[in-house]
């Protein structure tokens, strides 16, 4: 009863703020509208500019068309091309530089040497990109009309009319602005997102659906094929010509934070794909990228938005979280329970509980006071451990004059808080109650938020890191519920998961109340139940959620994007909320994520001078990865969230926020031994690694289940032995964008069996992971690229996998995560991965080398202090094998203090008469040979990676 009276006090208040608006009537039809006509063209060394006028009547589709826009295209370098369309009155938002700055305009012309062409026809006004290098194949963005086919073309979501595509002339509205796109049949397509795509990592844009990409953060757990927390408008497009082997990426990327659609699709029966654009808001500012690889276009895109931050090595260690940790008292017992089972511990977090009446930037003085805070993490600093808290995105609103509250009062003093259509205080709602949000567009927010976390952190909370939740903004009523409301009810119209009235009852997924014991008694005990058919059922399943998008709201723009709760203003700040300089949360909803992440990276360089902050991040957006990494949200305990991981990672390695990792064992609903023990040891593959957990779900600490702690010991001292791999592949992500988990294609992009897999990937070019995932199996099929060409080790066993068909089924009991090393890889390792990545760094190195064709192996490692920001000294070490001889040598000014002290040589034919080291032979009892699996191992000697170049030789 409570929740429906509060439920319509809030439609009220909202009402009054939307009604004001009187929305002129439009056609909602594309078919007749114009498009325009080019005139008045400039050229210049670095492009050209001309104007665009409408070429007849207005057509006010879903708002009123522009009669005059500009349109400029730079050749920015040899592989970006850029195609900015915008009113030429300059009314529509545009992302400013002081939130995302790009790079200085290009000082010399690349109209003649880039890859990429703007070819244009004027009237009615068409652009297509080609290729320099590809004068004869398709081009790669093409939207002229005959390029496209007849429309309409029914709609994408079967019933849903909105979806339907019946004009593609160039449309420049207000509200509306629409371009499409030609593109070769069932052409391959990833990235937009963010998004759990049931098509899996390859975008759908066959005749039997299509796509939406729906641009509109979103506080939703994990929804398949709908919009929810992050937005990137960046695509990733392959093309494979069989006749002439020839495979060649490239890159477009809209930059607008406005809210939109993205259609793919292939209509039926017709000789293309196509892609739509249909933003309700902003301008058309394209970029294009050259690739040819698909790593040199994610690395291209970086090199525009920003490259991703500088992560600390100690954050590729384990980290431990969840929700419903109800004191410091419990948080300690996980810490020492976990060195109890020696699973090694980097990171211990706190979810919400850690709050004081669920107020951010507080601890709760009873279950988790400040001074036993502080004493905790500074022992765990002391055992080389760091502490992570969360942060909510709405600040609680003072309840009246007696409540102190600093963070709400110096705010409100420094006027940071997003307002409503009267200047008021915008008032929303979350668990602390009626709440206020930060307008990162106001002067002083900045200094307020660097302000806040420092007395917390003086306070008590010293935390290393910060966990930024919440961020779409996520509100749980409607509009601005508090404005004139009684902001003393800190009720909320919601009840905690694991609370009575709101348990998590649901049995794990492969529960069988008859062999798992009686029921409603769910334990941690489960059972390996599930048979391996039914767990996967699904993941062809569609549906965009467009069944929500009932009761559009007079104040959501007249064309309804398919935002997956309906209402744009529903579960965040409503559309009319108002940042400094009257900018409406319309126009930068999506920014809301990104801009946080920069506030609070900003904030931590001042207060932890000189450190590479860690903060991860739920909504993003381009250049976010400058910033904060990502988590990939509530997802649930379940095979099919364990598999849709995979997507996920590899997507934000497109994003250039490759500091990414899903909640391992799952987060919604009750996980069981089998899947945790599984989705740890993938997940040991992946960059961040973190075990978290709802509220009243059963334990999933690694340390629960025997079985569990054996699985996650093994995996967790493999990664850390591989450190300084991740260090390197992160490194070369800070500093060039390339990502450091890859897709199979993207080291064979002529092999077209591999542009759909997403159950295995690439850690960087080298190593490549079959997980398990499935239920009750105890082997697993595994595609092995390089079609016979390349040689794949198992990273245990180092034996050679032999493929047929370029498959092979491996052996996977529980426990097993399968590894394979590529030939020609040479790894340097921590030779003894310790407790932590700190002590594992202490300790010596060791060098594996798998040999292709038994002579080539080639390796670079990157080493620094691992901690600084920006990285001061730095060593690169180079790793080169041939014929019999690996030659060590190393440039930079950082000295390692640890010595090269064992090498595994993997593809040695025959037993060498002699080993020799720097010239000198090495004893017998220091080196050994394995001739089943044609292994050299070498040990006995210590290398210096900072001398003149060594040679190993045999
Ligand atoms: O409304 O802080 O995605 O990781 O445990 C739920 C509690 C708020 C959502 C996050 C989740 C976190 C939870 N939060």
């Amino acid at each position: 009863m409570l929740l429906l009276t509060y439920g319509l006090g809030l439609i009220g208040v909202f009402l009054e703020h939307t009604l004001a608006q009187s929305v002129p009537s439009f056609s909602k039809n594309v078919s007749d509208c114009p498009g325009y006509s080019l005139h008045t063209l400039q050229e210049s060394n670095t492009g050209l500019t001309a104007q665009l006028s409408l070429a007849g009547p207005a057509c006010n589709a879903f708002g009123t068309d522009y009669q005059n826009l500009t349109i400029q295209v730079t050749y920015e370098t040899d592989t970006r091309l850029r195609v900015r369309i915008a009113d030429s009155e300059n009314n529509q938002y545009t992302i400013p530089e002081s939130v995302i700055s790009r790079p200085a305009a290009p000082a010399i012309s690349f109209t003649n040497s880039s890859d990429l062409i703007f070819n244009f026809e004027p009237s009615p006004f068409a652009f297509w990109i080609t290729r320099r290098s590809g004068p004869n194949s398709a081009p790669l963005f093409d939207t002229r009309l005959s390029a496209l086919p007849e429309t309409p073309i029914p709609p994408v979501i079967t019933g849903d009319e909105s979806t339907a595509l019946d004009g593609f002339s160039l449309v420049f509205e207000d509200q509306y602005l629409q371009l499409t796109s030609s593109l070769p049949h069932d052409t391959n397509i990833y990235g937009l997102g963010e998004v759990i795509a049931s098509s899996g990592f390859r975008r759908n844009v066959a005749v039997s659906g299509g796509s939406i990409q729906t641009l509109w953060a979103r506080d939703a757990g994990d929804p398949v094929d709908a919009n929810f927390y992050g937005n990137h408008p960046v695509y990733l497009e392959h093309r494979f010509n069989e006749t002439i082997n020839e495979a060649q990426s490239h890159g477009v990327f809209l930059f607008s934070s406005s809210g939109g659609d993205i259609m793919l699709l292939t209509p039926p029966n017709a000789k293309q794909s196509l892609v739509q654009y249909r933003m309700i808001g902003g301008i058309l500012d394209f970029y294009f990228f050259s690739g040819p690889s698909p790593v040199a276009v994610i690395e291209q895109h970086g090199a525009l938005v920003g490259f991703p931050s500088w992560i600390p090595s100690w954050a590729f260690g384990f980290h431990q979280c969840r929700w419903g940790y109800a004191s410091l008292n419990e948080t300690m017992e996980q810490v020492q329970a976990m060195r109890a089972a020696n699973i090694p511990l980097e990171v211990m977090w706190n979810d919400i509980d850690l709050y004081h009446a669920f107020r951010d930037f507080t601890s709760d003085p009873v279950s988790y006071p400040g001074e036993e805070m502080r004493a905790f993490i500074r022992e765990l600093a002391a055992n080389n451990q760091h502490y992570i808290p969360i942060l909510d995105a709405g600040v609680p609103h003072a309840t009246n004059t007696s409540d102190v509250y600093d963070p709400y009062t110096r705010g409100h003093e420094l006027d940071v808080f997003v307002k409503n259509p009267d200047s008021t205080e915008y008032i929303g709602q979350e668990w602390p109650g009626y709440t206020v949000f930060p307008d990162w567009f106001a002067n002083a927010t900045q200094q307020w938020w660097t302000e806040a976390l420092k007395n917390w952190s003086d306070g008590g909370v010293e935390f290393s890191g910060i966990w930024l939740d919440e961020n779409e903004a996520s509100s749980l009523c409607q509009g601005s519920c508090g404005t004139g409301a009684d902001l003393n009810d800190t009720s909320i119209p919601s009840v905690l998961p694991g609370t009575p009235g709101n348990p998590v009852p649901d049995y794990p997924e492969c529960y069988n109340s008859s062999i798992s014991g009686p029921s409603g008694n769910i334990t941690i005990n489960g059972t390996l139940t599930c048979t391996n058919s039914s767990a996967l059922v699904g993941l062809s399943a569609r549906g965009l959620g467009a069944g929500a998008q009932t009761g559009i709201d007079i104040n959501a723009p007249p064309y309804a994007i398919h935002n997956g709760n309906g209402d744009l203003s529903d579960h965040t700040l409503a559309t009319n909320a108002t940042h400094a300089g009257g900018i409406v949360d319309l126009d930068v909803h999506n920014m809301w994520g990104l801009m946080e992440g920069k506030a609070t990276h900003l904030a931590l360089q001042d207060l932890q001078p000189g450190k590479r902050p860690v903060i991860i991040a739920r909504s993003t957006f381009p250049s976010s990865g400058k910033w904060a990494g990502h988590w990939l949200g509530d997802n649930f305990s379940t095979w099919q969230s364990l598999y849709y991981s995979i997507q996920g990672i590899l997507q934000f390695q497109i994003f250039n926020i490759p500091f990414v990792g899903a909640d391992t064992c799952g987060f919604h609903g009750n996980t069981d031994e089998e899947l945790c023990n599984r989705w740890m040891q993938l997940s040991a593959f992946v960059p961040f690694f973190r075990n978290h957990n709802q509220r009243g779900a059963i334990s999933q600490e690694p340390y629960r289940w025997d079985s569990v702690a054996n699985a996650s010991r093994t995996a967790i001292s493999i990664r850390y032995s591989l450190l300084p791999y991740w260090v390197t592949l992160f490194a070369n992500a800070s500093m060039r964008g390339t990502p450091p988990i890859r897709a199979l294609w993207y080291e064979f992009p002529t092999e077209p069996e591999l542009f759909a897999i997403d159950q295995q990937f690439l850690v960087g070019a080298d190593i490549l992971v079959t997980p398990v995932l499935s239920p009750n199996i105890s082997s697993v099929e595994g595609i092995f690229p390089g079609r016979g060409q390349v040689t794949w080790r198992d990273f245990y066993t180092h034996a050679v996998v032999k493929a047929s068909n370029g498959t092979a089924t491996l052996s996977a009991p529980l426990g097993h995560i399968n590894v394979h090393i590529r030939g020609g890889a040479a790894l340097l390792m921590h030779a003894k991965p310790a407790y932590t990545t700190t002590e594992s760094r202490a300790g010596p190195f060791s060098l594996l080398v798998s040999l292709e064709s038994h002579s080539n192996a080639f390796g670079t490692a990157y080493l620094d202090d691992g901690l600084s920001n920006p990285p001061a000294e730095s060593r690169n070490v180079i790793f080169s094998a041939t014929a019999n001889e690996l030659k060590i040598s190393s440039c930079g000014n950082f000295i390692v203090g640890q010595k090269l002290e064992a090498l595994t040589i993997l593809g040695v034919t025959n037993k060498p008469s002699k080993v020799s080291a720097g010239g000198k032979n090495l004893q017998s009892s220091n080196w050994g040979y394995l001739p089943d699996v044609q292994e050299l191992v070498i040990s006995g000697v210590s290398v210096d990676l900072n001398g003149a170049e060594t040679t190993i030789a045999w």
